[in-house]
């Protein structure tokens, strides 16, 4: 049998239709870089011998596909999943420490990895409270092996290309705060709460501007979230949010929000979406039924008051249903809580994200 020359030409055109509309309407942007905590963290942290900060066991993961723990601080799908099934991934970028491990001799995955570590803070001393995670600095560190890598594969110029396009994801200054309000913390005796703040935004420019440096154009930059309101909060303040961290995480997010612009302005093509935690947060605490929540303050699972005394550790009890509470541990937010803070800061009007949501900013 026989194709005549517009058979074969309209075979070859659908083809290609077949494989642009798979490109544009699968993947938006050619990778995702995530610095950040355990707000992020999809198994760093499975690769330090000795930190507190891990979710690599039961009943973490509850939720997952397969049922297992995989690092990830929730009891399935963490924020780094969500958002990169937006822009067209299956899950988060892989962990760092995973693809080093591996010893993989065909380097980095090309669509993105992922530095975030439980109770990494902007500042190196913060994860003394979990004993070990991988600071901010040290994130960027690990992110120059990986630019390092691409520049050799791809050639300078189109290595700048791809990264000019991909998202850079900075979720991180929770554990900062909350080790400052920590009673007794060195930091506390030595600075004032307005002094910390400050430096915490002076410390994450440098990174910001370290990244730059190396490729990064477009930033999905997230504020703290109510901080004052985690069960482990509440469980130490007679079940009331702790408001003395959550006015701070608001001057935080303020200073943040004012260096922003100014940035960018530094920066030659630099632009950036500022995600609201904050406001996100809060809505599901003062309106819990618009999203479907009917528990706020407790965790999910742990034990003792609000479950929030004792980690969601094997021995814990968790709830049957996780879709009503915010909360899933005494720090991290449920896979549904995750889920709807994405989908509100890709799209939302500028009370979640600005200058722009991170759709427009994938846009530009
Ligand atoms: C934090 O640690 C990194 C090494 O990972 C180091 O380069 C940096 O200077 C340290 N920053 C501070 C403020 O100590
Ligand atoms: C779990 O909670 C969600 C959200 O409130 C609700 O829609 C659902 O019916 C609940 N499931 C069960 C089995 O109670
Ligand atoms: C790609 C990579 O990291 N290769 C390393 C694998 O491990 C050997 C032995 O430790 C190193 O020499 C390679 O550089």
């Amino acid at each position: 049998m026989a194709y005549n020359f517009s058979q074969m030409t309209s075979f070859f055109f659908s083809l290609l239709l077949v494989f642009c509309f798979h490109f544009s309407d699968a993947q938006k942007v050619p990778a995702m870089y995530v610095f950040g905590d355990s707000l992020m963290d999809v198994g760093n942290n499975n690769y330090l011998k000795i930190s507190l900060a891990k979710a690599d066991f039961p009943h973490n993961g509850i939720d997952f596909p397969g049922k297992k723990p995989t690092g990830r601080f929730s009891n399935g799908k963490n924020s780094a999943d969500f958002l990169a099934e937006k822009v067209g991934f299956e899950a988060s970028p892989p962990p760092y420490l995973s693809l080093v491990k591996s010893n993989k001799s065909n380097g980095f995955p090309i669509t993105g990895v992922s530095f975030a570590s439980g109770g990494a803070g902007i500042f190196n001393g913060t994860d003394a409270l979990f004993r070990q995670s991988i600071p901010l600095t040290k994130q960027a560190e690990h992110y120059t092996k990986v630019y390092e890598d691409l520049v050799q594969e791809l050639g300078s110029a189109a290595a700048q290309d791809h990264l000019s396009k991909s998202l850079f994801i900075v979720v991180i200054g929770s554990n900062d705060i909350l080790g400052f309000f920590n009673s007794g913390s060195d930091q506390a005796k030595k600075t004032t709460p307005q002094q910390f703040i400050d430096s915490m935004i002076l410390a994450l420019k440098l990174v910001l501007t370290r990244m730059h440096d190396l490729g990064a154009r477009k930033y999905v930059i997230a504020g703290i979230g109510a901080v004052g309101c985690c069960p482990s909060q509440r469980n130490q303040n007679k079940d009331e949010c702790n408001e003395e961290a959550n006015t701070w995480s608001v001057k935080y997010n303020e200073a943040l929000k004012t260096m922003l612009p100014g940035l960018k302005s530094e920066l030659q093509g630099m632009d950036y979406s500022y995600v609201d935690a904050y406001s996100v947060f809060s809505r599901f605490i003062e309106t819990p039924s618009t999203f479907g929540f009917t528990e706020v303050k407790s965790a999910c699972c742990g034990l003792g008051n609000l479950k929030a005394r004792v980690p969601c550790v094997p021995v814990a009890n968790y709830c049957s249903n996780r879709s009503n509470h915010v909360f899933w541990d005494l720090y991290h937010p449920t896979e549904t809580a995750a889920r709807i803070f994405v989908d509100t800061v890709f799209y939302g009007t500028q009370q979640f994200a600005v200058p722009v949501n991170v759709n427009q900013l994938i846009a530009t």
